[in-house]
Parts: C-alpha cells; structure tokens; sequence
C-alpha cells in the first residue's frame, strides 16, 4: 500500500504516520501538509525516506493534490483547521482548509478511482445536556456549535455526497477528544502543563463543568487503521474509549500528577458557545470491525503525556508565548 496522509506534521496525523511506519513495515506513506502555524516538521524526524516522503503543500492545490493522488493507493485525510477557539477569532480559514481543501481531494479521488478515509469529529453532532443517558451514535442527527464544527460537518457531508452521486469509496470516522505527544499547546491539555512548566496557573474555561471524553491518539490511530482496512465503503464510524471527564477534573488531576496543590489553578472567560458535553458509543466500530482501546487508565495516559511535555521543552518553547498573547487578549 502506498498512502498518502493529509495533515500528517499536526498532532493527530503525526502520530498516526509513526503507528503505521511501525505496525505495516511494507507500506510507503506520503505526507502532504502545509506546515501552518500547527504543522512542525519536527515531529516527523527519523523516518526512512525510502518508506516515507515527506511534501510540503496544500490540499486546496488541486494540480498537486492531483498528482498525488494519481500516485498512490489511498487517502487519509487529517488536514484541518482544527481548534474553536481560532474559528470563534477567524473562521476564513476554517472554510479554505476544511471545505475547500475536502472537495478538492474528493475530486482527486474520484477521478482516479483511489480509496478515501475521511477524519473528523464528534463535534458535528453538537452537544449533550451533563444528565443524558445517550451517547453519540452513528445516526445521531449533525447540529455543530462553532465554525470549526460547522466546517467539519460540511466536510463530512460532502464526503457521503461524493460515495453517493459518484460512487467515491470513502468512509468516515468521527473521534472524540485526543491526548498524547505532539499535540499544539493552544489545546487544552498541553496549555495547562506548559503553564505549569513556566511557572503559571493552569486556565480554566468557566465553571469548568463541562465534559470532554478523551482518547489516546495512539487508539484513535489504531481504530483509524482498522477502519482503512477493514470499514465499508459508505459507512461512518463512532471513535472513543469511555473516557468521559470534566474539565475542572482534569485540570485538578494535572496540578496533582504535576506536584501542585489542586486549586491552584485560574477560572479564564469563558468560550463563546460553549458545547456542555460529548460523549461517544463506538459499538458499531467495536463489534462490526473487532476495535479495542488499550489505554483504557486515563490517569497513566495522562502522566506519560506530562512527562513527554516536560522532556521535549524544545518542541512547544516556540510556540508558546505566541499561543498565550492570543489568548490574553481574549481575557482566557
Ligand atoms: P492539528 O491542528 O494539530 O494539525 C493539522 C495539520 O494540518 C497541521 O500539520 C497543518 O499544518 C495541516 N494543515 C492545515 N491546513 C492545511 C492545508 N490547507 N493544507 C495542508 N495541510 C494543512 O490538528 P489535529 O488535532 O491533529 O487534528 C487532525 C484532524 O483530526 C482534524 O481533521 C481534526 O478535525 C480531527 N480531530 C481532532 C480531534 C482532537 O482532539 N484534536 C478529535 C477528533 C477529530
Ligand atoms: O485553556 C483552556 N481552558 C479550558 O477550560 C482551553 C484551551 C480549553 N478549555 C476547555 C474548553 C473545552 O471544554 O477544555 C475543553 C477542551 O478544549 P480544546 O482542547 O480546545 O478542545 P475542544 O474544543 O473540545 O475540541 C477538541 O476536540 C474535538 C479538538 O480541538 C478538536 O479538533 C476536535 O474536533
């Protein structure tokens, strides 16, 4: 197989490229990723450029996309614009990358009759209320909050549009909440350990009730290649592993993993449109295609993730006094 990984220097694609290079040693992998503010090239270091060939370019660059495309067995696609808060500041470019950049790779596909796998969110599904009893299933109905959420659903509609005007064979996953290494310190987990690291309060969003339910990359990379593998064309698949915790909880745990007293932390303005909760059934991925998490202990997860944190300042120093003046200004 050779694939290409669309947004594969960002947090979520990066680690799936590393899951692949290790677990398929006979597949060759083309990242295609245009290295915005999100993307580092850094954490793609070490690979064998005779297994991997790293380029650097937009998916709305349709000649490019093209011939990429025309090269290779298949697709899946990472890329986005992927944080809230950004979309809440300027959404443009949430529509360029998560719209525009999908059609264009649609069209690609399409042409040369490659196979798709499409990456998005639990988010288009909107939010719950902290007390339902349900969970997000594959036929819960789309009603996204946020720019961000309304251009993934956007994208995820295309996607079925394109399997069934023109017969593109495509699935899509919709994911909850990642954690891990190589994620961008504009999110919530990284911010709070790298406050902590420079010496500052973590920030919590409002009452800090609301629910997030978090899955290591690492299993949202194995359940992503599952999918490619083994998923019907057509079908959309639910990725989560019972992760359900609030925020304040979070925060509370980091400050204790960390060596802090768990109150020290600051209560920020609030997100605009706040989703109160989300929360993920993966039956179907699990029983109709055999998927299991393996990082099922949050807390283990999560001190493995700090630690990566506090051994790579290196990684996210750069970014971290810009990502902190946008939210000054935002009183967050
Ligand atoms: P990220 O912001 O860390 O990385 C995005 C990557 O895409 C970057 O490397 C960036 O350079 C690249 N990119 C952006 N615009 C591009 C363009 N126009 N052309 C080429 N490359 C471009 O994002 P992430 O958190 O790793 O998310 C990856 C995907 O997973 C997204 O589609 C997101 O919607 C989805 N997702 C994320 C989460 C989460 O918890 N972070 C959960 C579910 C789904
Ligand atoms: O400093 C903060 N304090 C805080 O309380 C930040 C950055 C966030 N928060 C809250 C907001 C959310 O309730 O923490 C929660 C998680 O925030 P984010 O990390 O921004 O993630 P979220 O908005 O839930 O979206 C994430 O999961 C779904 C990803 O960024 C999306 O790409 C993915 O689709």
């Amino acid at each position: 197989m050779n694939i290409i990984v669309t947004g594969g220097a960002g947090f979520i694609g990066s680690n799936f490229v590393h899951y692949v290079y290790r677990e398929r040693p006979d597949w060759h992998i083309t990242v295609l990723d245009a290295l915005t503010y999100a993307g580092n090239r850094a954490n793609l270091e070490g690979l064998d450029p005779a297994r991997f060939t790293f380029v650097e370019g937009n998916i709305t660059d349709a000649a490019l996309v093209d011939r990429l495309v025309a090269e290779n067995d298949a697709v899946v696609h990472y890329a986005a614009e992927s944080h809230n808060d950004n979309s809440l500041q300027n959404p443009r470019p949430f529509l360029d990358t998560n719209i525009i950049g999908t059609y264009t790779i649609l069209e690609a596909v399409r042409k040369h009759g490659k196979r798709l796998h499409h990456i998005s969110t639990d988010e288009v599904y909107g939010d719950l209320e902290l007390d339902d009893p349900n969970r997000f299933t594959e036929n819960t109905a789309y009603n996204p909050s946020s720019p961000y959420s309304a251009t993934k659903a956007g994208s995820d509609l295309l996607v079925r549009a394109w399997v069934r005007s023109f017969g593109v064979m495509a699935t899509i996953s919709n994911c909850s909440n990642n954690y891990g290494p190589y994620q961008h310190v504009e999110k919530f987990i990284p911010r709070q350990v790298t406050e902590i690291l420079e010496g500052r309060r973590p920030k919590l969003y409002g009452t800090g009730e609301q629910v997030r339910d978090w899955i290591h990359t690492e299993d949202h990379s194995s359940a992503v290649l599952t999918i490619l593998e083994k998923g019907v064309s057509g079908e959309t698949y639910l990725i989560g592993a019972d992760g359900e915790k609030d925020n304040k909880s979070v925060i509370e745990l980091i400050l204790k993993l960390t060596g802090q007293d768990p109150t020290a932390y600051d209560h920020v303005n609030d997100r605009p449109g706040h989703d109160m909760r989300y929360a993920i059934d993966s039956t179907k991925l699990r029983t109709e295609l055999g998927w299991r998490p393996h990082y099922t202990d949050f807390e283990a997860g999560l001190k493995v993730t700090l630690d990566w944190y506090k051994d790579n300042q290196a990684w996210w120093k750069p970014q971290k006094e810009a990502t902190e003046t946008k939210y000054k200004v935002q009183g967050q």
